[in-house]
């Protein structure tokens, strides 16, 4: 299959004509198609026709155009399954996880979609007589979307339906390792009605990104991805003045007091620690149990790490699906290495799965460390893979310094019964979620996503608040005195 790139409503290769393959990762004889490798050119022109297509989308209605993107959830609910198995077939999660992830985007349709009838203003009192206060939210104009590959769809959603529905036109740069899916949705929004130029997809890598994101008409950068590209980004962004939305790394704890319901968190730890095989940025990559349970629990948790089903997510019954691609293996690996080198005791996991089934695809065993130390890189670095740390501790406080003992602040989670140990948790972990007798994982649509520390630079994607990130205020101020007032000035109007 040749993928293209969509720009003004047509599919074209790149002007270069350079290409790039997608192969399944469970089965790289499975080539998905190749792609536009794409330059500066292909993002000049794709930033050409969103310029000129903002003058016409601007203008219409916000209600309007939230009725686009409502017929894009509908299409998405009529191919929900299709592209569920597509999705796991480019990037490889169970396809009950695929599933999920385009709910997620139809939920985000919706919830935007209806938001084309609020995008609320202020208007506030204003301290002269025979005047009015007003606010209204503008869009930014033409907006530059990076993603990642882990959410496909999903993710890339909570960025388009909002930043359509508030007026904005968009070139998405989608990841070299789910270009098939951001065709998909492409095409969802190109049969729900969105014109021409509004919304267009140019593929490749971090050279097209970084044209993207240096193009002078280009207004908002908004990213999903590492934290060392989201910290080039805006560099790039706060040399050339540009607004910045970034989404970044997370190494997410999950403490377990002695009082918990452990079954329940046993059933966690396992989803949040392997579920999309550990390759969220919400994944649960650090568990830290307090001493009393530790012993017991880990050894349950061993035990049933033992029987996750790591295979093709396609089949029936595979709970754990492929890592993405050779590099990101070689990184897992890398960090086993660096793992035992520094002390951490391997409890189960550690290599690769090659044999049969597994020949053809990037497989890892479900990995667990422990005598995980706050100075190991096992303990304070992503991995973005299925690497589980352990440390133990002695009570709350210090579960919670050592949850806190992180560059990254995303996602965090407390098991207890403790009413007190939960809301304790809940006001001192530093990180933008907190679940409490639930996992990292499992962000809602219509709920703030994002982080602190170096996991994001102050937004938040997800409810009303992506409302912030794709829009300007407009303050306006209507005298009808019929003479000049003075603000702060003309002060004396009560007598
Ligand atoms: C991500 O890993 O980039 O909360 C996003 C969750 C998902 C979103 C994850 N709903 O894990």
């Amino acid at each position: 299959m040749e993928g293209l790139n969509y720009i003004n409503g047509q599919w074209r290769p790149s002007r270069s004509n350079r290409w790039f393959e997608k192969r399944n990762p469970a089965d790289t004889r499975d080539l998905i198609g190749r792609f536009p490798l794409s330059s500066a050119d292909d993002i000049a022109e794709a930033v050409a026709a969103a310029r000129q297509a903002y003058n016409h989308w601007r203008l219409v209605p916000a209600p309007r155009r939230g009725e686009l993107v409502r017929k894009a959830g509908d299409l998405l609910v009529q191919r929900k399954e299709e592209l569920a198995r597509a999705m796991t077939r480019e990037m490889g999660k169970p396809l009950v996880e695929s599933r999920g992830d385009v709910q997620e985007a139809i939920d985000t349709a919706y919830y935007a979609a209806s938001e084309g009838r609020r995008l609320f203003g202020y208007n506030t009192p204003s301290e002269l007589p025979n005047k009015v206060n007003l606010s209204f939210r503008m869009p930014v104009g033409v907006c530059g979307i990076i993603t990642a590959w882990n959410f496909p769809i999903a993710v890339p959603s909570w960025k388009i339906f909002p930043a359509l529905v508030c007026g904005n036109t968009l070139v998405w740069k989608p990841s070299e390792d789910s270009p098939h899916c951001a065709n998909l949705l492409a095409e969802i929004l190109a049969e729900a009605g969105i014109p021409p130029g509004v919304f267009n997809v140019v593929h490749g890598d971090a050279e097209a990104g970084e044209a993207l994101v240096r193009h002078p008409e280009v207004r908002l950068i908004a990213f999903t991805g590492s934290t060392a590209v989201g910290r080039r980004i805006a560099s790039i962004c706060g040399e050339l003045n540009k607004k910045c939305s970034l989404e970044m790394g997370g190494k997410n704890p999950l403490i377990i007091l002695p009082d918990a319901p452990l079954d329940l968190a046993l059933e966690g730890v396992l989803w949040g620690a392997f579920g999309t095989t550990g390759q969220r940025c919400t994944a649960t990559s650090r568990l830290i149990l307090h001493r009393d349970i530790a012993e017991v629990f880990l050894q349950q948790l061993c035990e049933r790490v033992h029987t996750l089903r790591v295979g093709n997510g396609l089949e029936e019954g595979v709970q754990v699906g492929p890592i993405i691609n050779e590099r990101q293996l070689q990184r897992i690996e890398s960090y086993v290495q660096i793992g035992r080198e520094e002390g951490a005791r391997l409890l189960v996991g550690g290599y690769r799965l090659t044999d049969g089934e597994y020949a053809h695809g990037f497989f890892f065993a479900p990995t667990i460390f422990t005598d995980v130390t706050s100075q190991m890189r096992i303990f304070r670095e992503e991995i973005f893979g299925p690497v589980l740390s352990v440390t133990v501790v002695d009570s709350l406080e210090e579960a919670i310094a050592v949850a806190n003992e992180s560059d990254y602040g995303l996602s965090s989670s407390i098991y207890t019964r403790d009413i007190t140990a939960a809301f304790r948790a809940i006001r001192d972990l530093e990180a933008g979620i907190t679940y409490v007798n639930a996992p990292t994982i499992g962000a809602e649509a219509h709920m703030p996503f994002g982080g602190i520390k170096a996991t994001g630079n102050g937004h938040r994607e997800g409810g009303w608040t992506v409302f912030d990130i794709f829009t300007e205020w407009k303050t306006v101020y209507i005298d009808y005195s019929g003479r000049l007032q003075r603000a702060q000035i003309d002060t004396d109007v009560v007598s």
